[in-house]
């Protein structure tokens, strides 16, 4: 059974390479070695609705790969990273983290790229603590294994169908532990399927292993997974209600959002938004509008931030000082958190610190591109976040997550309680 490495132990080496991500497209993994010894492994996601102010993922252009190989970046791991990590403390994240990011030198890792430095400080985190991460980056002492956001019906940029909407998710919230919010999620899952299979609408799955239906009106998502919730035999509102990611940068022309078929004004959509928050059990939304379009964010916070959770994702980023800003304004009351957006640990749990102080709530995230890398499981329990979003029950690149977090749940780690009515 591997330990954490003694103290006074040393990188001896970084080693990194592409393999492929669930998507089909090469991502950056990175092996940190201390002391001559294999200690620790990670794989950098990718985003596919990415917001302009993340951090660069370096791709290497041309006609390889159709562009997305990541050569550059796994060569600048294995030269000037490595050589500037070598001999340094694993354990120290900070000091790793801020060597990274002085070398890099720009403002968002473009020059060595924010896949080939957060593929590197996620390999020497866990290298510093290869058995219960989880326990280890707890920097309060505090932990709860996080509530799941589960992805059922994919839309917009994760699905070949007409729905505008990015994610309609159930977030299985009045359970008593994780194991049974996540039985109750998946048996939710199911019954979509079936429901769907009934009305001849089941054509596959997206990118998030959620189902793909073409539909009349993005409404009728949210009419399936009611339907669902009740026909798994579950009270909506009271043991599972529903989240969705509008997504709504996707289809923003910078004045107007594109939707069903019509033009509206932020105004306009966000009476869209508090008519189906009236008429279906929505607890969540995330990304109701664009990432630029502050005035929107905080007008519809002002009148529904009581009702409901309101995510920035894109708005934010994963970046300090656009989370500044959005408390500031009062632009939301939560905020996603997805380490490549900003490209290290160190950054990351900065932010989420600074999310929590605001009285923010925080949920840690997968991308559409996954591996089967599963740390952010271990760092929804650790940073005691509260809730995890990774997709439908669905492939190994989102239930690696979910077993994971079943594998933590062992242990006895207490269950985040959210939204209990
Ligand atoms: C999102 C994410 C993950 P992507 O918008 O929240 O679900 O999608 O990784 O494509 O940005
Ligand atoms: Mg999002």
């Amino acid at each position: 059974m591997p330990t954490d490495p003694p103290m006074g132990a040393a990188i001896s080496d970084i080693s990194a390479r592409a393999v492929l991500d669930s998507r089909g497209n090469p991502t950056v993994e990175v092996d940190c070695f201390v002391d001559g010894l294999l200690a620790g492994r990670a794989a950098v996601p990718s985003g596919a609705s990415t917001g302009t102010h993340e951090a660069v993922e370096l791709r290497d252009g041309g006609d390889k790969w159709m562009g997305r190989g990541v050569s550059k970046a796994v060569t600048n791991v294995n030269g000037e990273i490595r050589e500037a990590l070598l001999g340094m403390d694993p354990s120290k994240q900070d000091e790793i983290d801020t060597a990274l990011i002085e070398l890099d030198g720009t403002r968002n890792k473009s020059r060595l790229g924010a896949n080939a430095i957060l593929g590197t400080s996620m390999s020497c985190l866990r290298a510093a603590h290869p058995i219960d991460l989880w326990k280890k980056i707890s920097a309060s002492g505090k932990t709860a294994l996080p509530v799941p956001m589960m992805n059922i019906l994919n839309g917009g940029a994760h699905a070949n169908s007409n729905v505008d909407v990015q994610e309609f998710m159930v977030i299985p919230h009045g359970f008593d532990n994780f194991s049974e919010a996540l039985r109750a999620g998946v048996e939710v899952y199911h019954s979509l399927k079936s429901i769907l299979g009934d009305e001849n609408l089941l054509v596959g799955i997206g990118d998030e292993g959620g189902f793909t239906p073409n539909l009349p009106r993005n409404e009728e998502g949210l009419r399936f997974v009611l339907e669902a919730i009740n026909k798994a035999g579950y009270t909506e509102g009271k043991q599972i209600s529903i989240a969705l990611d509008v997504a709504a940068q996707e289809f923003y022309d910078g004045s107007h959002y594109h939707i069903d078929g019509t033009k509206l004004s932020g105004s306009e959509l966000s009476k869209v938004y508090s008519n189906w928050i009236d008429d279906y059990p929505i607890v969540s939304i995330e990304d109701p509008f664009g990432e630029d379009d502050w005035g929107a964010w905080s007008e519809f916070t002002a009148r529904e931030g009581q009702r409901i959770q309101i995510v920035g994702d894109d708005l934010y980023v994963t970046n300090q000082s656009r989370l500044l800003r959005g408390i500031e304004e009062s632009a939301s009351n939560a905020i996603l958190i997805k380490l490549n957006q900003i490209g290290t640990v160190t950054e990351t749990m900065q932010v989420i610190e600074t999310a929590k102080e605001a009285g923010f709530a925080t949920i840690i995230s997968h991308r559409s591109g996954e591996t089967s890398d599963d740390i952010i499981a271990d760092l929804a329990v650790g940073t005691h976040s509260g809730q995890i979003k990774t997709g439908a029950p669905a492939r190994s690149d989102r239930t690696s997550k979910y077993n994971q977090l079943l594998r933590i749940s062992e242990s006895g780690a207490p269950y985040y309680s959210l939204f209990q009515r």
